[in-house]
């Protein structure tokens, strides 16, 4: 589930992971936004990673709306999550927004009896293109929850959006081995 502030490029994540993936590997992508392309309950993709480690393995890609008043779509589909991808929006402008989104996951986390320092999770430091992304140091200072893989991305021109969607996969699928 990739999980964040508003127009932080959720939707654009998985966005270009259906564009650059077989059709014979995916479902269709289905997105429930508004006239403005704002995310207003979620965006799901199911995927085939293929074979790892000789399990054959689907995943169900969910994002949720970032806008801070659709919290109980967020709540709602927070329930059913196996990990979770943070796509922090790396503009300084956008930092309080950062925060209150990772504060609001910790506590959806924990009302689920989930513990956010437990869960598969990723950091991802987004629109490292633009002119007012904060130093990726000065990010993870702010933003990192428990040492949690840090990724920089620019989603919009795919880069570094397979290698957040790999290092969550394989933290999930870490923890099936363990309760299998
Ligand atoms: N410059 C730049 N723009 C980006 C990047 N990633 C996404 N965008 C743009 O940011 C805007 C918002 O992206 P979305 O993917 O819709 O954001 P979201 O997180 O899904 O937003 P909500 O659905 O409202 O929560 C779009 O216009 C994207 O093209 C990036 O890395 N750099
Ligand atoms: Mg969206």
């Amino acid at each position: 589930m990739y999980y964040g502030p508003g127009l932080g490029g959720k939707t654009t994540n998985l966005q270009y992971v259906y564009q650059i993936t077989s059709a014979e590997n995916k479902g269709k992508l289905i997105s429930l936004a508004t006239e403005t392309e704002r995310t207003l309950f979620f965006d799901f993709l199911p995927i085939d990673l293929g074979q790892i480690q000789g399990f054959r393995t689907r995943f169900h890609l969910y994002t949720v709306p970032g806008q801070v008043f659709y919290d109980s779509s967020r709540k709602l589909i927070l329930k059913g999550a196996d990990g979770v991808v943070f796509v922090a929006d790396s503009q300084e402008e956008r930092l309080d927004a950062n925060l209150e989104s990772v504060s609001n996951l910790a506590e959806n986390l924990m009302e689920h009896g989930f513990d956010i320092g437990n869960i598969p999770y990723v950091l991802q430091l987004n629109k490292r293109d633009l002119p007012s992304a904060m130093p990726v140091e000065d990010l993870k200072n702010q933003l990192l929850v428990k040492g949690e893989p840090v990724i920089e991305a620019v989603a919009n021109k795919g880069e570094g959006v397979l290698s957040t969607l790999k290092s969550v996969a394989r933290q999930v699928l870490i923890e099936l081995r363990k309760s299998a």
